[in-house]
C-alpha cells in the first residue's frame, strides 16, 4: 500500500536536503503543492527531515489531476471516508482495474454521462488511458494531440465542441493506489541513484577481431565509442529535418501509424506512464534517404540473415521517443544479437545475462510471453533496489549520442530514454550465433516464438537451406567447433587449462 509518506512526501525531503554543491534544477510548481498539504502531523515533518533519499517530480508534471491520494493516506486522515467507495455504490467491491476494464467497453459520450453520476465516477471516467484507447481506436494515428487524451478525443470527434473552458475538478478524499501510482509513474523523474551505476566495458577504436574475441564470442555487452562518427545522421537528424524528409510518410508508433509532425506534437506535450514509442522496421523502405545517412558499424557487418533477401525477418528500426519512453524487459527476437546507436538524446540501459531472470519479470514457461510492470519507472521504483542483492548484478550504462551498445543474444534488457531520443537499432546473425538462431527457429513452438515475419514455422528450413547454398559446409564446421569447445570445457572446467 502506498502512502504519501513513503512516496510523495519524499519530494519535499529531497528539496530540503539539497546538496549545496549540486544545485537542484527541478522545482515544484504551485499547482503541485496541494497534494502534499494533508501532512499536518509534526511527526511527518521530522521523518521527512531524516530521510535523505528522494523522488522528484518532473518540472512540468501536472498536479495529480483529480486529487487522487494513495490509499495509505486514508488511514492517516482520521475520520475521512473514501469517496472512491461511496460514489461507486455496489460496484465498490470491484478492484480499480476491473472498474476501468468495464469502463473500457463504453464510448466517449457514455463516459461523459457516467462522469456526472458521482465524484467517484468522475475520477474513474476521466482516467486518461481510457481516452487514449478511444483516440487510438477511433482516430488511429490521425489525431492532433491537445494536451490530454480526453481533449484530443473531444477535439477529434466533435470538432465544433469548444472545451477550452472545461474544468478539471479536484475530488476530496478519493484514495486509490492504482490511480495514484499511474499518475506517479507518469510524473516522476528518474532518481539519481537509478542512473549512477555504470559498469559496462567501454571501448574505442578496437579491431573487429578484438570485438569478436572479447565480446561477441563470449556473448558479453560492450559500449562502443567513436564508431559512428562518420554518420551523416549524427549531424543532420533532428525533429525539423526528419519532419521535412519524411513528409507525409507514416511510421509505426504503438498500435497506430503516425506522421512525424503529429508524433512530435504528441511527444512534446505528453506525460504518461507508457508514452507511445515510434519504432518502425520499414523506415529505410519508406524514406530511403534515411538509410543513406547511417551505415552498419564495422563490427556488425556479417549478417547471415541477409541470405534470405526480402524474406528475412524485420531487422532494422528507427526508434524515436520522449523522455520516459522506452522498452521494458525483453530478450531480442529469434535469438539474434543487436546493436543500438543513439543519434540524439541518451538512454539508460539495464542488462541481465541469459541465465538470470530480472526481478519483477515473469516469462511464461515456453518463453512466448513475459509479464512485467507496465511502466518502466514502476520497475525502477519497485524492483531496481532488489538488483543490489541479486544473484548476478546487471550491467548498466547510459548510452549517449554517438555511442553504440552491443546487446548479445539472450540477454534481458530494459531501456528508458532520459531525454527525447532518436536511435537506430539492428538485429543480426553472425557465425558466432548462427547455431543459436537455427536452434531457436526449430523449437516446437516456433509458431509463437518466431517474430518479425509471416512464415514463422518454415523460417528454420528456409534459413538453413539458404545458408547451405551460400556458404556450403559452414553449419557443419560450426557444429564441429562447438562440440570441440564443449569437450574442452568438460576436460578443463572454467578455463583451467
Ligand atoms: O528503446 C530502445 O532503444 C531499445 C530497443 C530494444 O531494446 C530493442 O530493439 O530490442
Amino acid at each position: 500500500m502506498l502512502t504519501s509518506r513513503n512516496l510523495l512526501s519524499q519530494t519535499i525531503r529531497k528539496k530540503r536536503h539539497k546538496k549545496p554543491k549540486k544545485p537542484k534544477t527541478k522545482t515544484r510548481n504551485k499547482k503541485q503543492e496541494p497534494i502534499y498539504k494533508n501532512q499536518e502531523d509534526p511527526i511527518e515533518k521530522e521523518e521527512l527531515e531524516e530521510d535523505t533519499e528522494g523522488f522528484n517530480l518532473k518540472t512540468s508534471a501536472p498536479s495529480n489531476t483529480h486529487g487522487v491520494q494513495p490509499l495509505g493516506n486514508l488511514y492517516l486522515n482520521l475520520g475521512s471516508i473514501n469517496s472512491r467507495n461511496t460514489g461507486l455504490g455496489n460496484l465498490q467491491i470491484l478492484t480499480d482495474e476491473l472498474v476501468l476494464d468495464i469502463l473500457g467497453f463504453v464510448d466517449g459520450s457514455q463516459l461523459g454521462v457516467l462522469a456526472t453520476v458521482s465524484k467517484s465516477f468522475y475520477v474513474f471516467t476521466n482516467h486518461e488511458p481510457l481516452w487514449r484507447n478511444l483516440v487510438l481506436d477511433k482516430l488511429n494515428g490521425e489525431f492532433l494531440f491537445n494536451g490530454s487524451w480526453k481533449s484530443t478525443y473531444i477535439g477529434g470527434i466533435y470538432p465544433s465542441f469548444d472545451c477550452s473552458g472545461c474544468s478539471c475538478l479536484k475530488v476530496r478524499d478519493f484514495y486509490s493506489d492504482y490511480l495514484f501510482q499511474s499518475w506517479l509513474c507518469a510524473s516522476l523523474e528518474m532518481k539519481p541513484e537509478w542512473l549512477e551505476r555504470d559498469n559496462i566495458v567501454r571501448k574505442k577504436g578496437i579491431s573487429v577481431e578484438e570485438f569478436v574475441m572479447n565480446f561477441e564470442e563470449p556473448n558479453k555487452p560492450v559500449l562502443l565509442e567513436g564508431c559512428i562518427d562518420n554518420w551523416a545522421a549524427l549531424q543532420k537528424w533532428d525533429k525539423d529535418y526528419l519532419v521535412k524528409v519524411c513528409s507525409d510518410m507514416k511510421f509505426a508508433a504503438g498500435p497506430v501509424e503516425m506522421r512525424l509532425q503529429g508524433y512530435f506534437r504528441y511527444s512534446d506535450q505528453v506525460m504518461e506512464e507508457r508514452p507511445l514509442y515510434l519504432f518502425d522496421p520499414k523506415f529505410v523502405e519508406k524514406v530511403p534517404v534515411l538509410g543513406s545517412e547511417y551505415e552498419v558499424p564495422v563490427y556488425f557487418r556479417e549478417d547471415l540473415f541477409s541470405v534470405l533477401g526480402n524474406e528475412r525477418p524485420d531487422y532494422r528500426w528507427i526508434i524515436i521517443g520522449p523522455a520516459g519512453s522506452g522498452s521494458s524487459f525483453h530478450i531480442d527476437p529469434n535469438s539474434t544479437s543487436a546493436w543500438n546507436a543513439v543519434v540524439k538524446g541518451s538512454k539508460k540501459w539495464v542488462l541481465f545475462p541469459p541465465d538470470v531472470i530480472p526481478p519483477g519479470v515473469h516469462p511464461s514457461p515456453d518463453g512466448a510471453e513475459v509479464a512485467c510492470p507496465v511502466s518502466i519507472i514502476e520497475w525502477f521504483m519497485n524492483f531496481y533496489g532488489a538488483t543490489k542483492n541479486w544473484k548476478k548484478r546487471p550491467i548498466e550504462c547510459i548510452c549517449k549520442a554517438g555511442e553504440v551498445i552491443f546487446v548479445p543474444n539472450g540477454w534481458w534488457h530494459l531501456v528508458i530514454n532520459l531525454e527525447e531520443s532518436i536511435a537506430i537499432t539492428q538485429n543480426y546473425v553472425s557465425r558466432r550465433n548462427l547455431l543459436n538462431v537455427l536452434h531457436f527457429l526449430k523449437r516446437p513452438n516456433a509458431g509463437e516464438l518466431v517474430s518479425g515475419t509471416q512464415d514463422r514455422v518454415n523460417l528454420h528450413d528456409k534459413f538453413e537451406n539458404a545458408i547451405e547454398c551460400t556458404f556450403p559446409g559452414t553449419i557443419n564446421q560450426l557444429v564441429q567447433k562447438a562440440e570441440e569447445k564443449k569437450a574442452q570445457e568438460k576436460n578443463h572446467p572454467s578455463g583451467t587449462q
